[in-house]
């Protein structure tokens, strides 16, 4: 089980920490969603992620402030020795692919068996489907996705456009309530 933190201090400008790890094939945009969730900016050439880039953002979920640990993974191979150690803190788990490339859905059937290796057993996980606004090369059917999502135990399936900021916030926020309501024991909170 992921360990988690939960601040009784109020010196410290959150209630809740909580860490996820974004995974998915190289190119899907993982980079370009954590971009536009932390800064709200489109930014169109990113370069490739090398091993692990870290970043902080709070969210307001009931009342709470959730403040989220974001590791955005390197996609590329060489770097998943390096990407699989951060999977067994991880509390959540974004796994990507792009709605126009049939080859990172495939593949989504090798993040998942990564995911229940290397992740504790409780982590929730939510499928994104990236690059909506490229609707008309889309090849992954919603439906199909959707499905897929729920085979694995995923929270849900969302479709993202960093390049046209839909459903980015949609999906941390979903993903931060839902381990909210999660970690929110009431014995613990008195
Ligand atoms: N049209 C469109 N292009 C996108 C979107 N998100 C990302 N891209 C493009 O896809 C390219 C790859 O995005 P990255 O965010 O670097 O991909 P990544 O998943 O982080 O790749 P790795 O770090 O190699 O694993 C970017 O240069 C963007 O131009 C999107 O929502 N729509
Ligand atoms: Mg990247």
């Amino acid at each position: 089980k992921a360990g988690f933190t939960m601040n009784k201090e109020d010196n410290e400008n959150y209630d809740f920490l909580f860490k996820i790890i974004l995974i998915g094939d190289p190119g899907v945009g993982k980079t370009c969603i954590v971009q536009r969730f932390k800064s709200g900016l489109w930014l169109e050439s990113q370069s490739s992620t090398i091993g692990v880039d870290f970043c902080m953002k709070s969210c307001h979920v009931d009342g709470k402030i959730v403040k989220l640990q974001i590791w955005d993974t390197a996609g590329q191979e060489r770097f998943r020795t390096i990407t699989q150690t951060y999977y067994r803190s991880a509390n959540g788990v974004l796994c990507a692919f792009d709605i126009t490339s049939e080859s990172s859905f495939y593949n989504l059937t090798q993040w998942m068996e990564d995911v229940s290796k290397y992740c504790a057993g409780d982590v929730l996980k939510l499928l994104i489907g990236n690059k909506s606004d490229k609707s008309s090369e889309r090849v992954v059917d919603a439906e199909e996705a959707s499905n897929a999502a729920s085979n694995w135990g995923a929270l849900d399936y969302v479709e993202t456009s960093a390049k046209d900021n839909s459903n980015v916030d949609k999906a941390f926020t979903k993903i931060a309530t839902e381990l909210l309501h999660k970690h929110s024991n009431p014995h613990l909170a008195q």
